[in-house]
């Protein structure tokens, strides 16, 4: 695999799996997420991941509408690469999915390689009063969820966002992912360097553990040589920890309230920006840096901040 120098931090803002009860620090109106993506690239992070959510209840949405106010902010006040979603609302079509990535013309946005009962209902039991109505039923339900990626769905999204030339976070929750990847990756839909997030302790995917990292980087190794680039995102508690430890392994972390609200065991984070300050302090005192969004547009072959929609 080719040798990563520096570290590529991305913070994910937002997301679509925690709501406005679990967290006062989670942002969820236009200004809230502008002003915390933007804390967020001051504190080191190059890439913003980046979800839309309604401004009024904070619903997960992949409206366009929703993005533009943001995004347009973002850009003025930064030069971080931004990088929008797909995933969106977890239940919602391929092709309302890809809508905001197409419409904004983004460098990066996110592939889910495979499908899954992506669920997070156990946090469901943690509240008993809610700040908005949508929310328990959302978060219960997840029980249930399929979050469809079927290798129709990829091909088509892969083929319809072909034209906008967007890198793609290949986010792989399970080592059969990878697999998926691959096959779609001879299968000509991607372009080398390939980038993978690989999603760990999602209820559904593989445990976030270090047996696990070493097995899925090695099944990487083998099928993807040096023609990818890899980051951890963990969720949860796992989330420090195993970007630590990936950042030791040469690869990428990723950290952000869409994948923890914590920043160390009990203790909710202020913000998204004290979590990439504190990775962001430990990557350098273990001795790597952090990549600049240059830096990182140069790592992952980007199309540069200029060639973006929004
Ligand atoms: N919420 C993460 C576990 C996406 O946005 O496409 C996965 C994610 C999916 O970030
Ligand atoms: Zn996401």
């Amino acid at each position: 695999m080719a040798k990563q120098n520096k570290t590529i931090i991305t913070c994910a803002v937002t997301g679509a799996i925690h709501t406005p009860t679990m967290s006062d620090a989670l942002p969820y109106t236009y200004d809230q997420i502008a002003a915390q993506a933007i804390e967020a690239a001051e504190a080191g992070a190059s890439i913003l991941h980046l979800h839309a959510r309604d401004n009024e209840t904070g619903a997960p949405s992949v409206n366009p509408d929703d993005f533009s106010p943001f995004l347009s902010r973002i850009k003025q006040a930064s030069d971080a690469v931004v990088n929008i979603s797909t995933g969106g609302s977890l239940t919602l079509s391929i092709q309302d999915r890809i809508k905001p990535a197409r419409t904004f013309s983004a460098e990066m946005c996110s592939m889910n390689m495979g499908s899954m009962n992506f669920s997070f209902h156990p946090l469901a039991k943690r509240y008993d009063t809610w700040k908005f109505d949508w929310e328990k039923d959302y978060v219960e339900g997840s029980d249930g969820n399929i979050f469809r990626n079927t290798f129709r769905d990829i091909r088509e999204a892969a083929t319809t966002l072909a034209p906008e030339q967007i890198k793609f976070e290949h986010e792989c929750y399970d080592v059969g992912h990878l697999y998926n990847l691959k096959f779609c990756l001879d299968a000509g839909l991607f372009k080398a360097p390939i980038f993978i997030q690989f999603v760990m302790g999602i209820l559904g995917g593989i445990g976030a553990d270090i047996d696990n990292l070493v097995f899925m980087k090695k099944t990487a190794d083998k099928l993807f040589g040096d023609d990818y680039r890899w980051s951890v995102l963990a969720a949860g508690a796992a989330q420090i920890p195993m970007a630590t430890t990936a950042s030791q392994m040469g690869g990428h972390v990723r950290v952000g309230l869409e994948d923890s609200l914590f920043i160390t065991r009990g203790t909710l984070a202020d913000s998204n920006a004290q979590q990439v300050a504190k990775v962001r302090r430990i990557v350098e005192e273990l001795g790597s840096e952090v990549a600049t969004p240059d830096e990182a547009r140069e790592m992952l072959d980007l199309k540069g901040g200029d060639r973006v929609n929004f």
